[in-house]
């Protein structure tokens, strides 16, 4: 019951069970594992793939027979446990160069790097079969907006998106961009901070075809929003190209938590809208376990993370075949076409037929609406009594 199978696509980074501990009040308190026993660990709990940025797996100072060896390794893992890398991205965040932003810096010198480093994870990303590359700017924003333009900071950012479509077109990859927005933290504020910023921002690049999104339930609930509004305005747009699941009390700091674990309303709702609308790309929890845990709480908060999706996605099976509950909504569906002849497609004729026709405002403001009813049975289906 509740076992992931490879269609679910589940998928975690390296940096995610990975993670030793460490925070800004403390240092690890779990040892560093190789990227070949991350591996081994993601298989055992039932993981489909793994992700990383560049340096999860080939720390930025590596001699190159360091990273050869590496590579070996991590092949040998994947190929012993059939794991595979749907997705790479680039640590554009972690070296004190990137303190002011990467692509968004003030330093032409810093967009330079920056724009190598993520060429090279790129080709890092292709040579183990990544077919989506993720960006997160952690850095790219300001705690004071004195030393720097935030139009300019626009401009600059597109420069570097358009630039590297460029180079995967010339290369020849099969490698779509996914954007992932953060409000704040480690910035004070980060540039094209929700979801619906970077829908905007894509369409204005030479190649938004191939850029599209990857949101993170923490973000968007860190800063108060509703996660499954901002999810569903990228799948209607075909922009949702991979998701990061995880969890979050809302106004507080990124925390991270096991997917479900905190709001299971929310998290219902978000995994019906997946379900829904046959969502096809990976389901990656970049979520990672307590500070407190040890590697045997690590595996629990990973197989936690996968069965509560699953769970909520058969508690969305059963809310779909509800008989009470498809009843109040289709007593609460009044029907979308049938003022087709009024509204609509724009016509003349329709314009002056609505102008002319007169509405029971009254009526209208009378009807009833069980949402209360509808949500009382949506809970008590969350909480197995129905
Ligand atoms: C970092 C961040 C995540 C991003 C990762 C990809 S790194 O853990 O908090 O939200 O998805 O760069
Ligand atoms: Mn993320
Ligand atoms: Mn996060």
């Amino acid at each position: 019951m509740y076992d992931a199978k490879p269609e679910h696509k589940f998928t975690f980074g390296l940096w995610t069970v990975g993670h030793v501990g460490r925070d800004p009040f403390g240092e690890a308190t779990r040892h560093k594992l190789t990227a070949h026993e991350i591996v081994h660990m993601l298989a055992d709990v039932g993981a489909w793939g793994v992700n990383y940025h560049d340096n999860d797996l080939i720390p930025i100072d590596a001699t190159q027979g360091e990273t050869a060896q590496i590579k070996r390794d991590f092949r040998k893992a994947l190929d012993d446990t059939g794991l595979v890398v749907p997705m790479a991205t680039v640590n554009l965040f972690s070296d004190p160069s990137f303190r002011d932003g990467a692509f968004t810096s003030n330093d032409p010198k810093v967009r330079a790097y920056a724009v190598q480093k993520t060429m090279n994870a790129i080709d890092l990303g292709i040579e183990f079969g990544a077919t989506t590359f993720v960006f997160w700017g952690g850095r790219e924003g300001t705690e004071t907006d004195a030393g720097k333009d935030p139009i300019t900071a626009i401009k600059r950012s597109r420069e570097a998106m358009n630039y590297l479509c460029e180079y995967v077109i010339d290369q020849g990859y099969d490698l779509r961009f996914a954007l992932e927005a953060k409000p704040n933290e480690p910035r004070g504020d980060i540039y094209n901070a929700t979801t619906g910023n970077m829908l905007a921002f894509i369409e204005t690049l030479d190649h938004s075809d191939m850029v599209g999104v990857n949101p993170e339930v923490a973000h968007e609930q860190m800063a108060g929003l509703n996660f499954t509004h901002h999810v569903a305005q990228a799948m209607e747009a075909d922009k949702l190209f991979h998701i990061d699941l995880n969890d979050q009390v809302p106004g507080r700091y990124d925390q991270d938590y096991r997917f479900g674990s905190v709001s299971i309303k929310s998290s219902f709702f978000l995994v019906k809208l997946l379900e829904d609308n046959g969502y096809d790309n990976p389901r990656h929890f970049d979520a990672h376990a307590y500070r407190s845990s040890n590697y045997d709480d690590v595996k629990a908060f990973a197989r936690g993370c996968i069965r509560n999706y699953l769970i909520l996605k058969e508690k969305a099976a059963q809310f779909n075949a509800d008989a009470e509950i498809q009843a109040l909504l289709t007593e609460i569906d009044a029907g979308n076409d049938t003022m087709g002849e009024l509204v609509g497609a724009y016509s003349a004729e329709k314009a002056a037929a609505l102008r002319a026709q007169s509405f029971d405002r009254a009526a209208l403001g009378a009807r009833g609406m069980p949402y209360e009813r509808l949500d009382q049975l949506t809970i008590e289906l969350l909480m197995g009594i129905r």
